[in-house]
């Protein structure tokens, strides 16, 4: 019995101590396994809950998005969904001038869909530009520049293009940067030909064998004195007539009659040909010679010459005071929203868009002339074209 009950507790032993073996050897690699997949479950939980803090911040980053859009859908919606246009304009210096803002204000207008900001430089080079930033601040859709003077201009619209606003040019030219998009205006150089051209041909008419020619030019730089100043010139030098001086009236009527009244003094009796760069310096420089006592108009002492054909300048015209105006069109506005249109359904608008000009004067001093061969027509001046002039 003694070694049967033996032989049982060895034989449990054994068993205890194999099941226990068993336990450490026979589970042993089941713990392992039950650890290993213990940790997994962990990492996989921790992996879990970071791709949760991960989709929880993602999704507040779309909120976040979201919000913004909506802003900005706001602000359209708030605004009508309006084109924003910003405009810095040269300044008010002259009825051209006046026309040109209007034309703008008519077109660009919020019951035609658009909201303008509109500034009025005053010819202030500085604060053109300062305009200009202020657009770029308010983050309009495109800007319209009237550049008061031809250069400087490169550093601001590489500003505007990096902000993504299009510009559009209007009027004087830009000469020292292509970072716009158009170019809305006059020829300025063909103007000068015109009236030098003119001249020419109403001399031979009137057998005046001799020019000696009083010029007031407009505001220095600006791309419309240089282009009329460099073409009455050139025909100036081909046909050998005589300009006693050049000075600047800054296309003001002030300016016009301040220096005519100089030329009379310095000049008195010795020119037969004034040549005023806009309407408003020519009634300025007629004070002036009335007060001198100086006779200008057809079949009169002095020839007065003219641009811009304003209504007050063509009524000059009219009345035996200015023998011939060079007109240069001041409604660019319906022309420049073509080309925003054209932006807006994704076209590409030409660079330059020309407008269109005429050569007025009175049935005796309409002449034959031609342009480097292009042969010109001269428009009479009546009272239906006064009453249609801008
Ligand atoms: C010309 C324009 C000129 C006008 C002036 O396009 O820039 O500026 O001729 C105006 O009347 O002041």
């Amino acid at each position: 019995m003694k070694k049967k009950l033996l032989g049982t507790l060895l034989s449990a032993a054994m068993v205890m101590s194999l099941l226990a073996g068993c336990g450490s050897t026979a589970q042993q690699p089941a713990a392992d396994a039950a650890a290993d997949t213990a940790a997994a479950v962990e990492e996989t939980a921790d992996a879990a809950a970071d791709t949760a803090d991960a989709a929880a911040d993602t999704a507040a980053d779309v909120e976040e998005a979201a919000e913004k859009v909506e802003e900005a859908a706001a602000d359209a919606g708030a605004a009508g969904g309006n084109i924003s246009i910003g405009f810095a304009q040269v300044g008010h210096e002259s009825d051209w001038r006046t026309a040109s803002t209007k034309s703008c204000q008519d077109v660009f207008s919020e019951a035609n869909g658009y909201d303008l900001s509109f500034v009025d430089c005053d010819n202030d080079e500085a604060a053109q530009k300062e305009a200009v930033r202020s657009f770029i601040e308010q983050g309009v859709d495109y800007i319209i520049i009237d550049p008061i003077i031809a250069t400087g201009w490169d550093t601001v619209l590489t500003e505007c293009e990096d902000a993504g606003i299009p510009v559009i040019v209007i009027d004087r030219t830009i000469d020292d940067s292509d970072k716009y998009v158009s170019w809305v205006g006059s020829n300025f150089l063909t103007e000068g030909k015109a009236a030098g051209e003119w001249l020419k041909a109403y001399a031979e008419k009137q057998g005046i064998k001799e020019i000696n020619a009083l010029v007031i030019s407009g505001s220095t730089g600006a791309s419309a004195q240089i282009g009329r100043s460099d073409g009455f010139n050139e025909i100036a030098k081909r046909e050998g007539w005589t300009i006693l001086d050049e000075q600047t009236g800054d296309f003001t009527e002030a300016g016009g009659q301040e220096v005519m009244e100089s030329y009379c003094k310095s000049y008195e009796g010795k020119f037969n040909v004034v040549v005023c760069q806009n309407d408003n310096e020519a009634f300025g420089a007629m004070t002036a010679m009335d007060n001198a006592g100086v006779a200008y108009g057809p079949g009169k002492d002095v020839i007065l010459i003219s641009f811009d054909a304003c209504t007050a300048g063509l009524e000059d015209v009219k009345a035996g005071k200015i023998s011939a105006d060079f007109e240069c069109n001041p409604l660019a506005a319906p022309f420049v929203e073509q080309v925003i249109q054209q932006l807006q359904g994704g076209e590409t608008p030409d660079k330059e868009v020309f407008m269109e000009e005429h050569w007025y004067a009175l049935p005796d001093q309409i002449v034959e002339f031609s342009i480097d061969g292009e042969p010109q027509k001269m428009t009479e001046v009546t009272d239906e074209v006064i009453a249609a002039q801008y």
